[in-house]
């Protein structure tokens, strides 16, 4: 069968631009969801994947750290805040310092990231920051979302740009893509109305790529939004990243049900979240690692990704990442370097060991 056959006269066209490379518009990618078949999709997103990063699929070693539970926010997806006051905790550096120390020499990143606290602003955190990095100066700093940022300074009342160069010059190397959440204001409202909009949360990227602080970005999906407010919030972050080119890998994350306020919404079916890493990965053109985060969804629906454009699968993680085992993921969130690269193997990649920026590591 020819590429004309598989993919038929209503596809072919626009399945030859994807072959060529080109950039696809909003419209396109919506063609995408609504009219491909998931092997089409997978044939595709395989090949841009090719594109960007031939048959390697990375991975990284680190720890995850979630320095407290409470939050200012009561985002109805989330699972993690502390449900009472007897459930919360906040960590102290040395608290952190000690949960790093026994995993230190064999990983090259600390991912930081928790509930908004109501209290602690960017001295607190650039104190903790600046802790870690003094008893780990080998380590790569990522930490703090886009939201978590926005409120610290505003605890201190500091500008954007001036909280930012402060926790930088304390050790922060880059950021996580957390709290994206869908930009769409209405869904936003609807699933975390508290939380500050997408407008805000695209602003401190855009000014922490200005500064040289590399980021991620996040999208919650499989919940109250539809196919569009998918791409539509895929289209805000293609835009800001052909001016800022600052995020290094887009992680869809897929809606978990349980123990939340949201809990009556079924999840989506395995192929529509196929069909979702697949369109990402074409759509976003100028993205070139698109994430999944194994923790979150399993092993096994991780590696079926690969098949979709996926080209790194999240480090071997050694902590419990509570947001994720209390909505629904079962999984013991760590896996050994070695059963991390036979999973990539067994799917027809090459495993590459890659630092915080994407790096490979010999
Ligand atoms: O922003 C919360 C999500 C995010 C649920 O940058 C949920 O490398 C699904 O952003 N179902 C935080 N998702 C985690 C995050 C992340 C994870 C891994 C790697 C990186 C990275 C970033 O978790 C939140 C929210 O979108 N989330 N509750 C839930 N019930
Ligand atoms: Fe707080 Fe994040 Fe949970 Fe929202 S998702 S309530 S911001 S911890």
């Amino acid at each position: 069968m020819n590429t004309a056959e598989f993919f038929g006269s209503e596809q072919h066209e626009l399945a030859q631009k994807i072959f060529e490379g080109q950039r696809i518009s909003e419209e396109e990618a919506l063609k995408l969801f609504l009219e491909f078949t998931p092997p089409q999709l997978s044939l595709l997103a395989t090949e841009r994947k090719r594109m960007a990063s031939q048959d390697k699929v990375f991975y990284n070693r680190n720890i995850h750290v979630e320095p407290t539970n409470i939050c200012v926010y009561n985002c109805r997806f989330c699972s993690y805040k502390a449900k009472s006051e007897a459930d919360s905790y906040l960590f102290s550096a040395q608290e952190i310092v000690d949960k790093i120390a026994p995993v230190a020499e064999n990983i090259t990143e600390v991912h930081i990231t928790g509930g908004v606290h109501p209290d602690w602003g960017i001295h607190f955190f650039s104190k903790m920051l600046r802790i870690i990095k003094e008893t780990f100066p080998k380590l790569h700093i990522k930490a703090f979302t886009a939201v978590e940022i926005g409120f610290m300074c505003r605890i201190d009342n500091m500008g954007i740009a001036e909280g930012l160069a402060a926790l930088r010059e304390a050790g922060l190397d880059s950021m996580p893509g957390g709290g994206a959440e869908i930009f769409d204001e209405e869904i936003r409202l609807r699933i975390s109305p508290e939380k500050p909009s997408g407008q805000e949360w695209l602003d401190i990227n855009a000014q922490a790529h200005a500064l040289g602080i590399p980021s991620n970005a996040t999208m919650l999906f499989g919940h109250v939004e539809n196919f569009s407010q998918r791409i539509a919030h895929m289209g805000a972050l293609r835009s800001l990243q052909d001016k800022s080119k600052g995020f290094n890998a887009f992680i869809p994350l897929k809606f978990r049900n349980r123990d939340n306020r949201m809990s009556d919404i079924a999840e989506t079916a395995a192929i529509e979240d196929m069909k979702t890493y697949a369109i990402a990965r074409i759509f976003l053109d100028n993205i070139f690692h698109l994430k999944a985060y194994w923790p979150a969804v399993g092993r096994d629906f991780a590696q079926l990704s690969l098949q979709f454009g996926v080209d790194d699968l999240d480090g071997t993680i050694n902590d419990s990442t509570t947001i994720y085992t209390r909505a629904g993921s079962f999984e013991n969130p760590a896996m050994s370097t070695s059963e991390l690269r036979q999973l990539i193997l067994d799917a027809g990649f090459s495993p590459v060991e890659r630092d915080s920026v994407y790096n490979e590591i010999k």
